[in-house]
Formats: structure tokens, C-alpha cells, sequence
């Protein structure tokens, strides 16, 4: 049996990822292509309580190591309970953000050691990189101002970030695209949803067709 296909969906906060995470799942599936959805920080039990804790506001002060080394927590147990065994089942993995985050965010964001990134990356997923990621990108203030509009005034810690922060890890995603132009697709996150619908199909269906002939 063939490993199935690792897709990420990557991009500032409003981006649409979570949106679009439905879609695709809804496409593949059309497409006779078994998938699952899964997101990040998240995805396990135990891994969805380091995303509470990592992103709660208040009380004690959370470094830029620690929230980095919270990511990688979450996903050492995410890569091994759930992102690997689908994998070798033969199912496509949808992940709405994964180390790429950490880059643009804890790297790009607040300042963290891009070694010490790599170093982490290497421990935590040696053998295991996205076959495709989709970078939703727009201005962080329209991001923010649909992120914030959802949420009210239960924003969480990231969510409370300034806006100049998001534009760090917009470039941040930027960057990384352009450094790997075969595993990025950029995605227009400010056309409307039917356009951002046919991109991401566009994207995703040379992947789908080399499934279907191998
Ligand atoms: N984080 C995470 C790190 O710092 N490092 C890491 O390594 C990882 C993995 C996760 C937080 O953790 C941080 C980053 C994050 O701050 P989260 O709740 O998962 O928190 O945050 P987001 O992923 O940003 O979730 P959001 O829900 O805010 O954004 P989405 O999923 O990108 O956006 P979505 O799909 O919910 O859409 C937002 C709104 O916009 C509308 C939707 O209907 C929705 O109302 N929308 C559109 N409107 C118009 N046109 C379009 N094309 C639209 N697409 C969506």
C-alpha cells in the first residue's frame, strides 16, 4: 500500500485554514481519496491539553522557549499517535499548521534560535516533511480583524498579539515559501471563497492524479 500524502495549511491568524481544512477534506473524499483533518497545536488527547496551556492568557509568563518547546510537545505526540499511523494506512493527512508555524511564529515572530527550530525538528519528526503546504496569506490587519471578530473578547494569547507581530510571521511564511517553491503553493486569502476553493483544488490536484495512475 502506497504512504498516503502529508498536506499542511499554514498562514497568519483569519487566514482561513480552518475553512479550507474542511473543503479539502470534502474534495479529497470526492476525489476517492481516503483523508482525515487534524490541527495543530492539538490532534491527541493529551495534545489538545498542551494547546490549552499554550495558549491561555494570563497568569505565569511563557517564554519564547517555552512556547516553542510546548509546539514541539504537542507535536511529538500529534506525529506519533495520529500523523504517522494514518500515514501508513494509506490515508492523507490534512494538518492545519505544523512546524512551519513554529518557524513563522516562534522563529520569525518572536526571535527564537532557527537551530535550535531545526534541532527540534529533526528530533521530533526525522523522516517526515509536508508533501504540500498551501499558505493562506494576507495583510495580518484582515486576518486579525476576522480572527477577532469570531472571537470577541475571549481572544487568546496569540490573538492579543499587535499586528506587527503577525506581519513578522506573515514574512516569516513568506520566506519559507520562497526557499521551498516545490512544496509551497500560496493561496490569495483575500479572494472570495469560491476562488480560494479552485486554488486550493488547483494545487492539490497534480498530487491527486499521480495517486490515481502509480
Ligand atoms: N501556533 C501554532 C504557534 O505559535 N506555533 C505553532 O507551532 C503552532 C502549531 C493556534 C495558535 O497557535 C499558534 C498560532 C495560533 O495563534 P488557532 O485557533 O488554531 O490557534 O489559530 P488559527 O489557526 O489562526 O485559527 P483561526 O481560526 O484564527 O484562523 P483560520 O483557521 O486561518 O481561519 P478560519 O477558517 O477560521 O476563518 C476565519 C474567519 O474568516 C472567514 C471564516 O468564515 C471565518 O469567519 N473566512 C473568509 N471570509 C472571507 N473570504 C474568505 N476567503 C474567507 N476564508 C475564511
Amino acid at each position: 500500500m502506497n504512504r498516503g500524502r502529508f498536506i499542511t495549511l499554514e498562514g497568519i491568524e483569519g487566514a482561513g485554514k480552518t475553512t479550507a481544512a474542511t473543503f479539502v477534506l470534502r474534495w479529497l473524499r470526492e476525489q476517492g481519496v481516503a483523508a482525515l483533518a487534524t490541527r495543530e497545536p492539538g490532534g491527541t488527547p493529551l495534545a489538545e491539553r498542551i494547546r490549552q496551556i499554550a495558549l491561555e492568557r494570563g497568569g505565569e509568563a511563557v517564554s519564547p522557549v517555552t512556547e516553542t518547546l510546548l509546539m514541539f510537545a504537542a507535536r511529538a505526540l500529534h506525529v506519533q499517535n495520529v500523523i504517522l499511523p494514518a500515514l501508513a494506512r494509506g490515508e492523507w493527512v490534512i494538518c492545519d499548521r505544523f512546524t512551519d508555524a513554529t518557524r513563522a511564529y516562534q522563529g520569525s515572530g518572536r526571535g527564537v534560535d532557527p537551530r535550535l527550530l531545526d534541532t527540534l525538528a529533526t528530533a521530533v519528526h526525522p523522516e517526515l516533511e509536508p508533501d504540500c503546504t498551501l499558505l493562506f496569506d494576507l495583510p495580518a490587519a484582515a486576518g486579525l480583524a476576522r480572527a477577532r471578530g469570531r472571537s470577541g473578547s475571549n481572544a487568546d494569547r496569540f490573538e492579543a498579539e499587535t499586528v506587527s507581530f503577525f506581519e513578522k510571521a506573515r514574512a516569516g511564511y513568506l520566506a519559507l515559501a520562497k526557499a521551498e517553491p516545490n512544496r509551497f503553493r500560496v493561496v490569495d486569502a483575500l479572494a472570495p471563497l469560491a476562488e480560494v476553493e479552485r486554488a486550493v483544488s488547483a494545487a492539490l490536484s497534480g498530487l491527486v492524479h499521480k495517486e490515481t495512475v502509480a
